[in-house]
Protein backbone atom coordinates (compact mmCIF):
# COMPACT_ATOMS: atom_id res chain seq x y z
CA UNK A 1 0.00 0.00 0.00
CA UNK A 2 1.58 3.71 -0.58
CA UNK A 3 1.54 5.84 1.98
CA UNK A 4 -0.68 8.34 2.01
CA UNK A 5 -2.11 10.87 3.90
CA UNK A 6 -5.54 10.01 5.27
CA UNK A 7 -4.29 6.21 6.11
CA UNK A 8 -1.72 7.99 8.10
CA UNK A 9 -3.97 10.37 9.75
CA UNK A 10 -6.57 8.33 10.20
CA UNK A 11 -4.15 5.45 11.52
CA UNK A 12 -3.16 8.50 14.07
CA UNK A 13 -6.25 8.90 15.07
CA UNK A 14 -7.02 5.63 15.52
CA UNK A 15 -3.71 4.62 17.75
CA UNK A 16 -3.62 8.28 19.58
CA UNK A 17 -7.09 7.48 21.19
CA UNK A 18 -6.05 3.65 21.72
CA UNK A 19 -3.50 4.69 23.80
CA UNK A 20 -4.92 7.38 25.80
CA UNK A 21 -7.86 4.65 26.20
CA UNK A 22 -4.99 2.14 28.26
CA UNK A 23 -4.02 5.16 30.24
CA UNK A 24 -7.53 5.60 31.60
CA UNK A 25 -8.69 1.98 31.67
CA UNK A 26 -12.34 2.12 33.38
CA UNK A 27 -12.83 5.28 31.99
CA UNK A 28 -15.70 5.13 29.01
CA UNK A 29 -15.18 7.37 26.42
CA UNK A 30 -17.95 8.95 24.04
CA UNK A 31 -16.77 9.25 20.35
CA UNK A 32 -18.55 11.89 18.11
CA UNK A 33 -17.58 13.07 14.66
CA UNK A 34 -18.64 15.90 13.16
CA UNK A 35 -18.75 16.55 9.56
CA UNK A 36 -20.36 18.69 6.99
CA UNK A 37 -19.83 19.93 3.10
CA UNK A 38 -17.67 23.34 3.67
CA UNK A 39 -19.38 26.08 5.18
CA UNK A 40 -21.40 23.89 6.59
CA UNK A 41 -20.60 25.14 10.24
CA UNK A 42 -18.55 22.56 11.70
CA UNK A 43 -15.85 24.83 13.26
CA UNK A 44 -18.90 26.86 15.15
CA UNK A 45 -20.40 23.68 16.12
CA UNK A 46 -17.85 22.16 17.79
CA UNK A 47 -16.44 25.66 19.22
CA UNK A 48 -20.27 26.73 20.95
CA UNK A 49 -20.44 22.50 22.09
CA UNK A 50 -17.15 22.98 24.20
CA UNK A 51 -18.16 26.74 25.02
CA UNK A 52 -21.42 25.21 26.38
CA UNK A 53 -20.05 22.39 28.67
CA UNK A 54 -17.20 24.38 29.86
CA UNK A 55 -19.74 26.52 31.10
CA UNK A 56 -22.23 23.66 32.20
CA UNK A 57 -19.41 22.71 33.87
CA UNK A 58 -19.24 25.81 36.10
CA UNK A 59 -23.03 25.33 36.96
CA UNK A 60 -24.55 27.19 34.24
CA UNK A 61 -28.00 25.70 32.95
CA UNK A 62 -26.42 26.19 28.92
CA UNK A 63 -27.02 22.62 28.11
CA UNK A 64 -30.04 22.01 29.85
CA UNK A 65 -32.10 18.78 27.60
CA UNK A 66 -28.81 17.31 27.80
CA UNK A 67 -28.11 17.07 31.85
CA UNK A 68 -30.87 15.94 31.67
CA UNK A 69 -30.30 12.87 29.71
CA UNK A 70 -27.38 12.69 31.41
CA UNK A 71 -29.88 11.96 34.31
CA UNK A 72 -27.66 14.44 36.79
CA UNK A 73 -25.50 16.96 36.57
CA UNK A 74 -22.56 17.98 35.18
CA UNK A 75 -20.17 19.14 37.80
CA UNK A 76 -16.72 19.80 35.80
CA UNK A 77 -15.55 19.71 32.56
CA UNK A 78 -12.05 19.63 31.21
CA UNK A 79 -10.42 19.71 28.12
CA UNK A 80 -7.83 17.17 27.96
CA UNK A 81 -4.49 18.63 27.36
CA UNK A 82 -2.38 17.90 23.87
CA UNK A 83 -0.22 15.02 24.31
CA UNK A 84 1.58 13.60 21.27
CA UNK A 85 -0.73 13.81 19.01
CA UNK A 86 0.14 13.57 15.11
CA UNK A 87 -3.36 14.83 14.30
CA UNK A 88 -3.85 18.03 14.42
CA UNK A 89 -5.63 19.92 17.74
CA UNK A 90 -8.93 21.96 17.42
CA UNK A 91 -7.86 25.67 18.10
CA UNK A 92 -10.77 25.75 20.48
CA UNK A 93 -9.17 29.00 22.58
CA UNK A 94 -8.51 31.21 19.20
CA UNK A 95 -11.72 30.27 18.24
CA UNK A 96 -12.91 31.39 21.78
CA UNK A 97 -10.78 34.15 21.44
CA UNK A 98 -12.29 35.38 18.19
CA UNK A 99 -16.13 35.42 19.94
CA UNK A 100 -14.73 37.37 22.80
CA UNK A 101 -13.09 40.27 20.76
CA UNK A 102 -14.82 43.12 20.23
CA UNK A 103 -16.67 43.09 18.22
CA UNK A 104 -17.14 39.46 17.93
CA UNK A 105 -15.91 37.60 15.25
CA UNK A 106 -16.36 34.44 13.52
CA UNK A 107 -13.40 31.52 14.51
CA UNK A 108 -11.84 31.82 11.10
CA UNK A 109 -12.15 28.90 8.12
CA UNK A 110 -9.83 25.79 9.43
CA UNK A 111 -8.12 23.07 8.00
CA UNK A 112 -11.11 20.49 8.30
CA UNK A 113 -9.30 17.55 10.43
CA UNK A 114 -8.78 17.77 14.04
CA UNK A 115 -9.45 16.06 17.49
CA UNK A 116 -10.41 17.40 20.46
CA UNK A 117 -11.16 15.75 24.06
CA UNK A 118 -13.10 16.59 27.05
CA UNK A 119 -13.87 15.01 30.54
CA UNK A 120 -16.92 15.16 31.71
CA UNK A 121 -17.98 14.65 35.27
CA UNK A 122 -21.40 14.12 35.84
CA UNK A 123 -23.29 13.30 39.33
CA UNK A 124 -25.85 11.34 39.29
CA UNK A 125 -29.18 10.90 42.36
CA UNK A 126 -30.52 7.58 42.49
CA UNK A 127 -34.29 6.88 42.38
CA UNK A 128 -34.47 7.52 46.02
CA UNK A 129 -32.78 11.16 46.11
CA UNK A 130 -29.43 10.36 47.04
CA UNK A 131 -26.05 10.66 45.41
CA UNK A 132 -24.17 7.60 43.33
CA UNK A 133 -21.47 9.46 43.28
CA UNK A 134 -19.66 10.57 40.27
CA UNK A 135 -18.67 9.23 37.45
CA UNK A 136 -16.04 10.29 34.16
CA UNK A 137 -16.83 10.41 31.10
CA UNK A 138 -14.38 11.21 28.02
CA UNK A 139 -15.84 12.60 25.41
CA UNK A 140 -13.55 12.59 21.94
CA UNK A 141 -14.65 14.69 18.78
CA UNK A 142 -13.32 14.66 15.51
CA UNK A 143 -13.84 17.55 12.88
CA UNK A 144 -13.14 16.17 9.62
CA UNK A 145 -14.73 17.29 6.16
CA UNK A 146 -17.99 16.18 4.85
CA UNK A 147 -15.93 16.15 1.21
CA UNK A 148 -14.57 12.64 2.27
CA UNK A 149 -18.16 11.32 2.74
CA UNK A 150 -18.94 11.90 -0.42
CA UNK A 151 -16.13 9.00 -1.29
CA UNK A 152 -18.90 6.73 -0.13
CA UNK A 153 -21.23 6.70 -3.05
CA UNK A 154 -18.29 5.74 -4.82
CA UNK A 155 -17.49 2.04 -2.97
CA UNK A 156 -19.97 1.12 -4.67
CA UNK A 157 -19.35 2.05 -8.29
CA UNK A 158 -16.81 0.65 -10.90
CA UNK A 159 -14.74 3.11 -13.01
CA UNK A 160 -16.96 2.95 -16.18
CA UNK A 161 -20.04 3.90 -14.03
CA UNK A 162 -18.44 6.25 -12.11
CA UNK A 163 -16.99 8.28 -15.22
CA UNK A 164 -20.34 7.95 -16.67
CA UNK A 165 -22.01 9.57 -14.04
CA UNK A 166 -19.76 12.14 -13.11
CA UNK A 167 -19.30 13.25 -16.51
CA UNK A 168 -23.24 13.73 -16.84
CA UNK A 169 -22.68 15.89 -13.91
CA UNK A 170 -19.92 17.85 -14.95
CA UNK A 171 -21.32 18.53 -18.38
CA UNK A 172 -24.67 20.48 -17.60
CA UNK A 173 -24.68 24.17 -18.35
CA UNK A 174 -24.58 25.95 -15.13
CA UNK A 175 -21.11 23.69 -14.88
CA UNK A 176 -19.87 24.47 -17.72
CA UNK A 177 -18.23 27.86 -16.58
CA UNK A 178 -15.69 25.61 -14.50
CA UNK A 179 -15.45 22.51 -16.05
CA UNK A 180 -14.91 23.52 -19.91
CA UNK A 181 -11.34 23.08 -19.82
CA UNK A 182 -11.34 19.84 -18.82
CA UNK A 183 -13.98 18.43 -20.61
CA UNK A 184 -12.48 20.25 -23.98
CA UNK A 185 -8.85 18.27 -22.70
CA UNK A 186 -11.66 15.01 -22.63
CA UNK A 187 -12.81 15.89 -26.46
CA UNK A 188 -9.20 16.23 -27.66
CA UNK A 189 -8.18 12.71 -26.23
CA UNK A 190 -8.06 10.02 -28.39
CA UNK A 191 -9.87 6.36 -27.19
CA UNK A 192 -6.46 4.85 -27.48
CA UNK A 193 -4.55 7.30 -25.34
CA UNK A 194 -1.40 6.10 -24.03
CA UNK A 195 -0.81 5.52 -20.10
CA UNK A 196 1.90 8.56 -19.79
CA UNK A 197 2.56 10.13 -16.66
CA UNK A 198 2.37 13.56 -18.35
CA UNK A 199 -0.86 12.79 -20.02
CA UNK A 200 -2.34 11.63 -16.62
CA UNK A 201 -1.11 14.52 -14.65
CA UNK A 202 -2.44 17.13 -17.19
CA UNK A 203 -5.98 15.33 -17.10
CA UNK A 204 -5.59 14.66 -13.06
CA UNK A 205 -4.71 19.03 -12.69
CA UNK A 206 -7.57 20.40 -15.12
CA UNK A 207 -9.96 17.79 -13.64
CA UNK A 208 -8.98 19.14 -9.77
CA UNK A 209 -9.00 22.84 -11.18
CA UNK A 210 -12.53 22.04 -12.39
CA UNK A 211 -14.09 20.29 -8.90
CA UNK A 212 -12.31 23.44 -6.88
CA UNK A 213 -13.83 25.87 -9.22
CA UNK A 214 -17.52 24.03 -9.00
CA UNK A 215 -17.19 24.40 -5.38
CA UNK A 216 -15.80 27.91 -4.75
CA UNK A 217 -17.44 30.03 -7.57
CA UNK A 218 -20.19 28.42 -8.11
CA UNK A 219 -21.85 26.45 -4.99
CA UNK A 220 -21.86 22.70 -6.01
CA UNK A 221 -20.80 20.17 -3.74
CA UNK A 222 -21.75 16.67 -5.28
CA UNK A 223 -18.01 16.58 -6.44
CA UNK A 224 -15.75 13.16 -5.85
CA UNK A 225 -13.63 12.15 -5.02
CA UNK A 226 -13.42 14.09 -1.98
CA UNK A 227 -9.69 13.64 -1.13
CA UNK A 228 -9.16 15.74 -4.73
CA UNK A 229 -10.69 18.80 -2.52
CA UNK A 230 -9.57 17.89 0.46
CA UNK A 231 -6.13 15.84 0.77
CA UNK A 232 -5.65 16.41 4.72
CA UNK A 233 -2.33 18.47 5.63
CA UNK A 234 -0.22 15.99 3.90
CA UNK A 235 -0.95 16.65 0.49
CA UNK A 236 -1.61 15.14 -2.76
CA UNK A 237 -0.29 11.14 -3.39
CA UNK A 238 -0.39 9.51 -6.91
CA UNK A 239 -3.61 6.95 -5.83
CA UNK A 240 -5.41 10.49 -6.75
CA UNK A 241 -4.36 11.49 -10.04
CA UNK A 242 -7.23 10.08 -11.79
CA UNK A 243 -9.92 11.42 -13.67
CA UNK A 244 -13.50 10.22 -15.52
CA UNK A 245 -13.55 9.15 -18.52
CA UNK A 246 -15.77 9.10 -21.15
CA UNK A 247 -17.07 5.54 -22.67
CA UNK A 248 -15.43 4.07 -25.51
CA UNK A 249 -11.44 4.24 -23.95
CA UNK A 250 -9.47 1.35 -24.72
CA UNK A 251 -5.49 2.30 -24.30
CA UNK A 252 -3.20 2.69 -21.90
CA UNK A 253 -4.29 5.91 -19.86
CA UNK A 254 -7.50 4.17 -19.15
CA UNK A 255 -6.23 1.00 -18.15
CA UNK A 256 -4.04 3.82 -15.32
CA UNK A 257 -6.83 5.64 -14.69
CA UNK A 258 -9.29 2.67 -13.78
CA UNK A 259 -6.31 1.39 -11.67
CA UNK A 260 -6.17 4.10 -9.60
CA UNK A 261 -9.57 4.42 -9.19
CA UNK A 262 -9.78 1.22 -7.99
CA UNK A 263 -6.78 1.48 -5.61
CA UNK A 264 -8.65 4.60 -4.69
CA UNK A 265 -11.99 3.01 -3.94
CA UNK A 266 -10.15 -0.06 -2.00
CA UNK A 267 -8.18 2.59 0.06
CA UNK A 268 -10.61 4.61 1.15
CA UNK A 269 -13.09 1.44 2.10
CA UNK A 270 -10.06 -0.53 3.89
CA UNK A 271 -8.15 2.32 5.57
CA UNK A 272 -10.36 5.16 5.83
CA UNK A 273 -14.25 3.96 6.03
CA UNK A 274 -14.23 0.71 7.69
CA UNK A 275 -11.74 1.48 11.08
CA UNK A 276 -13.27 5.22 11.44
CA UNK A 277 -17.13 4.28 11.27
CA UNK A 278 -16.77 1.84 13.60
CA UNK A 279 -14.60 3.94 15.89
CA UNK A 280 -16.78 6.69 15.51
CA UNK A 281 -20.51 5.27 15.93
CA UNK A 282 -21.75 9.03 16.93
CA UNK A 283 -21.97 11.32 14.29
CA UNK A 284 -23.37 14.30 13.30
CA UNK A 285 -23.43 15.32 9.80
CA UNK A 286 -23.70 19.46 9.38
CA UNK A 287 -26.33 20.44 6.14
CA UNK A 288 -26.26 24.39 5.58
CA UNK A 289 -30.06 24.09 3.52
CA UNK A 290 -30.82 27.59 3.78
CA UNK A 291 -27.76 28.24 2.50
CA UNK A 292 -28.27 25.82 -0.65
CA UNK A 293 -31.86 27.09 -1.00
CA UNK A 294 -30.20 30.54 -1.35
CA UNK A 295 -27.36 29.43 -3.72
CA UNK A 296 -30.55 28.76 -5.92
CA UNK A 297 -31.94 26.06 -8.09
CA UNK A 298 -29.43 24.41 -9.54
CA UNK A 299 -26.81 24.34 -6.34
CA UNK A 300 -29.72 23.12 -4.15
CA UNK A 301 -30.64 19.96 -6.70
CA UNK A 302 -27.64 19.22 -7.10
CA UNK A 303 -26.78 19.24 -2.41
CA UNK A 304 -29.90 17.32 -2.71
CA UNK A 305 -28.52 14.70 -5.09
CA UNK A 306 -25.03 14.40 -3.01
CA UNK A 307 -27.23 13.61 0.44
CA UNK A 308 -29.81 11.46 -0.89
CA UNK A 309 -26.42 9.61 -1.90
CA UNK A 310 -24.61 10.00 1.22
CA UNK A 311 -27.95 8.71 3.01
CA UNK A 312 -28.03 5.62 0.61
CA UNK A 313 -24.37 4.92 0.83
CA UNK A 314 -24.68 4.72 4.89
CA UNK A 315 -28.04 3.09 5.09
CA UNK A 316 -27.77 0.58 2.00
CA UNK A 317 -28.12 -3.57 2.20
CA UNK A 318 -23.87 -3.21 2.55
CA UNK A 319 -24.50 0.46 4.09
CA UNK A 320 -21.78 1.10 7.19
CA UNK A 321 -25.42 2.10 9.29
CA UNK A 322 -26.68 -1.29 8.76
CA UNK A 323 -23.15 -2.96 9.55
CA UNK A 324 -23.12 -0.87 12.46
CA UNK A 325 -26.41 -1.47 13.95
CA UNK A 326 -25.32 -5.06 13.97
CA UNK A 327 -22.42 -4.00 16.36
CA UNK A 328 -25.33 -1.96 18.31
CA UNK A 329 -24.76 1.60 18.80
CA UNK A 330 -24.59 3.65 16.09
CA UNK A 331 -26.10 6.77 15.56
CA UNK A 332 -26.43 9.52 12.69
CA UNK A 333 -27.92 12.97 13.38
CA UNK A 334 -28.34 15.23 9.94
CA UNK A 335 -28.53 18.72 11.21
CA UNK A 336 -29.71 22.00 9.27
CA UNK A 337 -27.36 24.82 10.85
CA UNK A 338 -28.41 28.39 11.38
CA UNK A 339 -31.61 27.59 12.10
CA UNK A 340 -31.00 31.24 13.70
CA UNK A 341 -31.82 32.72 9.70
CA UNK A 342 -35.61 31.82 10.08
CA UNK A 343 -38.40 32.69 12.60
CA UNK A 344 -39.00 29.49 14.94
CA UNK A 345 -42.13 28.77 13.69
CA UNK A 346 -40.35 28.05 10.30
CA UNK A 347 -37.87 25.52 11.87
CA UNK A 348 -40.42 22.55 11.70
CA UNK A 349 -40.30 23.35 7.95
CA UNK A 350 -36.91 23.39 7.49
CA UNK A 351 -36.60 19.75 9.56
CA UNK A 352 -39.13 18.57 7.52
CA UNK A 353 -37.26 19.31 4.21
CA UNK A 354 -33.79 17.90 5.27
CA UNK A 355 -35.99 14.51 6.21
CA UNK A 356 -36.88 14.47 2.60
CA UNK A 357 -33.72 15.68 1.39
CA UNK A 358 -31.73 12.30 3.17
CA UNK A 359 -34.60 10.42 2.92
CA UNK A 360 -35.40 9.69 6.56
CA UNK A 361 -37.87 7.36 7.43
CA UNK A 362 -39.70 7.66 11.22
CA UNK A 363 -39.03 3.95 11.98
CA UNK A 364 -35.36 4.23 11.24
CA UNK A 365 -33.96 4.98 15.23
CA UNK A 366 -30.67 5.27 14.37
CA UNK A 367 -30.85 8.19 12.04
CA UNK A 368 -32.23 12.16 13.64
CA UNK A 369 -33.53 14.81 12.00
CA UNK A 370 -32.70 18.43 13.40
CA UNK A 371 -32.11 21.86 12.97
CA UNK A 372 -30.38 24.21 15.36
CA UNK A 373 -28.16 27.13 15.16
CA UNK A 374 -24.72 26.50 17.14
CA UNK A 375 -24.51 30.49 18.05
CA UNK A 376 -27.97 32.13 17.65
CA UNK A 377 -27.17 35.49 16.29
CA UNK A 378 -30.98 36.87 15.85
CA UNK A 379 -34.64 36.98 17.59
CA UNK A 380 -37.95 36.80 16.31
CA UNK A 381 -39.33 39.84 14.56
CA UNK A 382 -42.57 40.58 12.63
CA UNK A 383 -41.89 42.98 9.38
CA UNK A 384 -44.23 43.65 6.36
CA UNK A 385 -43.98 42.62 3.27
CA UNK A 386 -46.69 44.09 0.33
CA UNK A 387 -48.62 45.14 3.05
CA UNK A 388 -48.71 42.21 5.36
CA UNK A 389 -47.56 40.60 7.92
CA UNK A 390 -45.16 38.21 8.14
CA UNK A 391 -42.22 36.46 10.21
CA UNK A 392 -38.91 37.89 10.49
CA UNK A 393 -35.67 37.99 12.21
CA UNK A 394 -33.58 40.79 13.95
CA UNK A 395 -30.10 40.59 14.19
CA UNK A 396 -26.92 42.98 13.72
CA UNK A 397 -25.54 42.64 10.42
CA UNK A 398 -21.85 41.22 9.96
CA UNK A 399 -21.09 43.85 7.26
CA UNK A 400 -21.66 47.35 8.61
CA UNK A 401 -22.33 46.47 12.00
CA UNK A 402 -25.89 48.11 12.41
CA UNK A 403 -29.08 46.31 13.39
CA UNK A 404 -31.31 44.74 11.05
CA UNK A 405 -34.64 43.00 10.35
CA UNK A 406 -34.75 39.61 8.13
CA UNK A 407 -37.10 38.60 5.82
CA UNK A 408 -35.82 35.18 5.27
CA UNK A 409 -38.53 33.97 2.79
CA UNK A 410 -40.59 30.65 3.27
CA UNK A 411 -38.59 27.36 3.76
CA UNK A 412 -40.52 24.85 1.99
CA UNK A 413 -41.69 21.99 3.96
CA UNK A 414 -40.15 19.64 0.64
CA UNK A 415 -38.03 19.86 -2.40
CA UNK A 416 -39.41 22.66 -4.23
CA UNK A 417 -40.60 22.37 -7.52
CA UNK A 418 -40.03 24.94 -10.20
CA UNK A 419 -42.76 27.12 -9.45
CA UNK A 420 -41.26 27.85 -5.93
CA UNK A 421 -37.85 29.10 -7.79
CA UNK A 422 -39.92 31.51 -10.28
CA UNK A 423 -41.09 33.38 -6.67
CA UNK A 424 -37.51 32.56 -4.95
CA UNK A 425 -37.02 34.96 -2.91
CA UNK A 426 -34.60 34.23 0.11
CA UNK A 427 -32.33 36.83 1.71
CA UNK A 428 -29.34 35.06 3.93
CA UNK A 429 -26.80 37.63 5.06
CA UNK A 430 -24.23 36.98 7.41
CA UNK A 431 -25.00 38.12 11.25
CA UNK A 432 -22.25 39.45 13.88
CA UNK A 433 -21.94 36.79 16.50
CA UNK A 434 -23.02 37.55 20.41
CA UNK A 435 -19.92 38.60 22.37
CA UNK A 436 -18.53 35.74 24.64
CA UNK A 437 -18.00 36.35 28.11
CA UNK A 438 -13.93 36.96 27.77
CA UNK A 439 -13.61 34.92 30.98
CA UNK A 440 -15.53 32.02 29.44
CA UNK A 441 -18.43 31.87 32.62
CA UNK A 442 -21.60 31.77 30.84
CA UNK A 443 -22.24 30.09 27.49
CA UNK A 444 -23.02 30.37 23.98
CA UNK A 445 -26.67 31.21 23.20
CA UNK A 446 -28.08 28.67 20.81
CA UNK A 447 -30.88 27.02 19.42
CA UNK A 448 -31.59 23.13 19.55
CA UNK A 449 -28.20 22.27 20.56
CA UNK A 450 -28.34 20.41 23.44
CA UNK A 451 -32.05 18.68 22.35
CA UNK A 452 -29.66 17.04 19.15
CA UNK A 453 -26.68 16.14 21.54
CA UNK A 454 -29.20 14.67 23.52
CA UNK A 455 -30.22 12.69 21.08
CA UNK A 456 -27.22 11.58 19.84
CA UNK A 457 -25.50 11.00 22.60
CA UNK A 458 -27.31 11.52 25.47
CA UNK A 459 -27.55 7.87 26.49
CA UNK A 460 -23.83 7.29 26.45
CA UNK A 461 -24.33 9.97 29.50
N1 LIG B 1 -26.26 32.94 12.04
C1 LIG B 1 -25.46 31.86 12.15
N2 LIG B 1 -24.40 31.72 11.32
C2 LIG B 1 -23.62 30.64 11.47
C3 LIG B 1 -23.87 29.62 12.45
N3 LIG B 1 -22.93 28.66 12.30
C4 LIG B 1 -22.11 29.05 11.30
N4 LIG B 1 -22.52 30.25 10.78
C5 LIG B 1 -21.92 31.00 9.68
O1 LIG B 1 -21.30 30.07 8.77
C6 LIG B 1 -19.92 30.37 8.63
C7 LIG B 1 -19.13 29.09 8.43
O2 LIG B 1 -19.11 28.34 9.63
P1 LIG B 1 -17.86 27.35 9.96
O3 LIG B 1 -18.18 26.69 11.26
O4 LIG B 1 -16.57 28.08 9.86
O5 LIG B 1 -18.01 26.30 8.75
P2 LIG B 1 -17.10 24.99 8.44
O6 LIG B 1 -16.44 25.28 7.14
O7 LIG B 1 -18.10 23.87 8.30
O8 LIG B 1 -16.17 24.77 9.59
C8 LIG B 1 -19.56 31.15 9.88
O9 LIG B 1 -18.45 31.99 9.67
C9 LIG B 1 -20.84 31.95 10.14
O10 LIG B 1 -20.89 33.11 9.32
C10 LIG B 1 -25.03 29.80 13.30
O11 LIG B 1 -25.35 28.98 14.19
N5 LIG B 1 -25.77 30.93 13.11
MG1 LIG C 1 -14.09 24.62 9.69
Amino acid sequence: MPADPITGLVRDVLSGAEQLGRAAIGQERIRLAVTGLTRAGKTVFITSLVANLLAAGRGQRTLPALQEAAGGRLSAVHLVPAGTEAMPRFDVHGHLAALAQDPPAWPGRTEDLSTLELTLRIERASMLGGLLGPRSVTLELLDYPGEWLLDLPMLDQGFEAWSAATLARLRTPERLAATGEFLGFLDALPPDAPGEEALARRGYGLYRDALRACRDRLGFRFLQPGRVLNPGPRGEAPILWFFPLPDGFRGGLATLLRRRHGAYVEEQRERFFDPFFRRFQRQAVLVDVLGALHAGPAAFADTREALAAIAAALRGQEGFLSRLLGLGAARIAFVATKADHVPTRQREALVALLGHLVDAQASDAATGVHAIAAIRCTEDAMTTLEGRPVGAVRGVLLEGGRVAKVFPGEVPLRPPDAGFWEHAYFEMPAFQPPRLDPAGRVGVPHLGLDTMLAWLIGDLL
